[in-house]
């Protein structure tokens, strides 16, 4: 192009190009009980008999009790880090009790409990945050390996819910991630191939309106992540997630169409009220008005007091069902701490099936550095000292 062909001033126009904006998609957020515990509509409570209600509870509080005692085990050094979902219980719960046994979970760290539910042991959840990686391979439960890096396991997901649609299975994909991991290329990538193959997954989102220190607004100029959906030609709900009722719902409705091959993405609204993980201070970064705000607005509180409403309340022992999660915990850490030591070889030889030439020589290089430098051994020990 030369000079002279170049418009005098670009980009001027009066034409009315349509185009479509952010103003066309309303994203209601679904609820069932209000931040005042007061249900808002009555035909969205789920059909549970009394003692799934009752259990739905007790998983809350176990997640509640379990992240309390983790997070107290790693101030004493006995564990590597512990990444607390408290806040979130609703979105871990909820989310959880709407999947079966045979579903596979994709886990981004913070859903202890929905880890423990779906069979994995306290002790190789532990185990796991004392960096032991062949415990992290979960055994026995349909839990994939944490997504350390983030966003890594969706495409993954998206590929195990592939299999699932060729083998003709009746179970889903469900991947736990967060705000986060949606700024992520992974994201746009496994999303995008599960709407082109119309795999049985759900997406589950818990937007706790933080990446580490990095607020949901400063990471997206969308306004929701449900309305990201609709570039992926599927279907977004909003929930909040602090309603674990409206949660369940959420998720129960977004398998049913993933395994009619709809894939969901769903967006749980909530907030994470712990540090990011114990290594961070969360003090540097927002105001603690906000976080007194999201307190009033505590999941588990809210489920009591539809519990209450139900004249469910009085079957419940709060005290009893810390108390025996306290004892699975102590019985946990004692079976972490008598697992047997392990190979550091191990951190080479799981990379591929076959060690590569290069992979032999990193570890012989390794091996060569414990021996001049014993001390070493100190650090990359997983078990504890004290
Ligand atoms: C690919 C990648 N980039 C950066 C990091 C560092 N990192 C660890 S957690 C995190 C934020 C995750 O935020 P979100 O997805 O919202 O989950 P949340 O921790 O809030 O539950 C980041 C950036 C990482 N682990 N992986
Ligand atoms: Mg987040």
């Amino acid at each position: 192009m030369n000079e002279q062909s170049r418009p005098e001033s670009p980009g001027s126009t009066d034409a009315d190009v349509a185009a479509v904006s952010e103003r066309d998609v309303d994203v209601a957020t679904h609820r069932v009980v209000d931040a005042d515990g007061s249900v808002v509509d009555p035909e969205a409570v789920p059909d549970l008999a009394d003692d799934r209600f009752l259990d739905l509870y007790r998983w809350m509080v176990l997640q509640r009790t379990f992240d309390e005692r983790a997070t107290k085990l790693q101030r004493r050094g006995l564990l590597g880090t512990y990444a607390s979902g408290q806040g979130q219980e609703a979105s871990i719960i909820g989310s959880a009790f709407a999947l079966t046994d045979d579903d596979w979970i994709f886990p981004y760290g913070r859903e202890a409990g929905a880890l423990l539910m779906h069979g994995l042991s306290m002790r190789d959840l532990l185990l796991y945050w004392r960096g032991v990686e062949d415990a992290s391979r979960m055994e026995g439960a349909n839990v994939f390996g944490f997504a350390i890096s983030i966003g890594s396991h969706i495409p993954v997901a998206t590929g195990k819910a592939w299999g699932q649609k060729l083998d003709g299975s009746d179970a889903v994909s469900f991947v736990n991630l967060g705000d986060g991991a949606t700024s992520t290329g992974a994201f746009h990538e496994g999303i995008n191939f599960a709407g082109v193959l119309g795999v049985p997954a759900v997406f589950f989102t818990q937007n706790n309106q933080y990446a580490i220190s990095m607020p949901f607004e400063e990471q997206t100029a969308a306004d929701t992540v449900a309305q990201k959906a609709i570039a992926y030609g599927m279907d977004g709900i909003r929930v909040d997630g602090n309603d674990v009722l409206a949660v369940y719902n959420a998720v129960a409705t977004a398998r049913e169409r993933a395994l009619a091959g709809d894939p969901v993405l769903v967006e749980a609204v909530t907030y994470r009220r712990a540090a990011h993980t114990t290594s961070d201070d969360p003090t540097r970064y927002r105001e603690d008005e906000e976080v007194e705000e999201w307190e009033r607005r505590d999941p588990v509180e809210r489920y009591r007091s539809f519990l209450a409403d139900r004249g469910l309340l009085e079957a419940v022992d709060e005290e009893a069902i810390r108390e025996e999660v306290s004892e699975l915990f102590d019985e946990a850490v004692a079976a972490a701490d008598a697992y047997p030591e392990r190979d550091v070889a191990e951190l080479f030889r799981y990379v591929h099936a076959e060690p590569t030439p290069e992979l032999e020589r990193q570890l012989e290089e390794f091996r060569d550095l414990l021996d001049r430098r014993p001390e070493m051994h100190d650090h990359i020990e997983h078990r504890p000292k004290g």
